[in-house]
């Protein structure tokens, strides 16, 4: 492991003094939900969503103008745009790293001239011009791990051993985009909970933390918020599974997270700065 991730404008150190889990905040853009107001309101809520996380104790805010939720339909790059580029340039300079979740080689072309901090790609950087589109920037670029499309992926999830294949699968990301001239201190790996697995291989993965680490040699990041492995496990509908999230972030973290990325930012930061303590 590298003692140092490259986080675009900042620094993370990995090891020792200055090390400790960071929670990115989950801000969704998606102005379908404001039917009157439109893309001024949809750009004023996002920014005092964003306001609060800050207050809230949040390391990296993490921008997403698309819904890859299981059956999602994909949204035209045009509306992506639209949606994530006024929010990029508004909260550039709010004092925290910023990220932008998206897979379209354009808008992280877009992205990277906003100056954003990381690059977080559920498609691991496979489309044509990913990779090109971020090479020469200095932004951290987050490798995910998904079975099939977000249109189809939760149809029918199939390994024949889930850990195994998601590090092949990470490590051949990995060597695409070190052979292409990134410099590697700037990756980090995430398994993709939910992206193209059932509950058993979210978990396995879950608990694979330790290894993943080991055998890629880099930082781990994991998402887990609110998703179905959490309802799976407590029986509970999306709108109660704070508590649950919050155990996942921990288990997480004690799995080698180097990263959570989180809905509920005041209650894992608080979490977190317990099990820190405790430690
Ligand atoms: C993840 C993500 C994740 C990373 C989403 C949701 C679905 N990016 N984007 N890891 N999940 N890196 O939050 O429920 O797990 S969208």
């Amino acid at each position: 492991m590298h003692t140092q991730f490259l986080f675009g404008r900042y620094t993370y150190p990995l090891q020792g003094e200055g090390a400790r889990p960071r929670v990115m905040g989950i801000l969704n853009v998606t102005p379908d939900s404001f039917a009157d107001g439109g893309q001024y309101q949809s750009l004023e809520y996002a920014v005092s969503h964003a306001e609060q996380m800050i207050l809230e104790g949040v390391d990296i805010i993490d921008v997403g103008g698309e819904s890859t939720r299981p059956g999602a339909p994909a949204v035209p790059l045009e509306q992506e745009l639209q949606r994530v580029m006024p929010v990029l340039y508004t909260l550039r300079d709010c004092g925290k790293p910023i990220s932008v979740d998206t897979y379209k080689p354009q808008l992280m072309r877009e992205a990277v001239i906003a100056g954003v901090d990381m690059i977080n790609d559920i498609n691991g950087f496979r489309a044509p011009g990913a990779i090109e589109a971020v090479r020469d920037s200095d932004c951290a670029l987050c490798i995910m791990h998904m079975q099939s499309t977000p249109a189809a992926m939760q149809l029918r999830p199939d390994y024949a051993d889930v850990v195994a294949e998601v590090i092949a699968f990470l490590r051949e990301r990995v060597d695409a985009l070190t052979a292409a001239g990134i410099d590697p201190r700037r990756l980090c790996i995430d398994p993709g909970l939910g992206f193209g697995k059932t509950v058993e291989h979210n978990y396995a993965l879950l608990k694979a933390g330790g290894r993943l680490v080991a055998e890629l040699g880099l930082p781990l990041l994991a998402g887990l918020s609110r998703k179905s492995m959490i309802g799976a496990v407590t029986g509970k509908p999306v709108e109660q599974r704070l508590a649950g999230s919050i155990a996942g972030a921990l288990a997480a973290v004690a799995h080698g997270a180097a990263i959570v990325r989180v809905h509920d930012v005041a209650e894992t930061v608080d979490a977190l700065k317990v099990w820190r303590a405790a430690h």
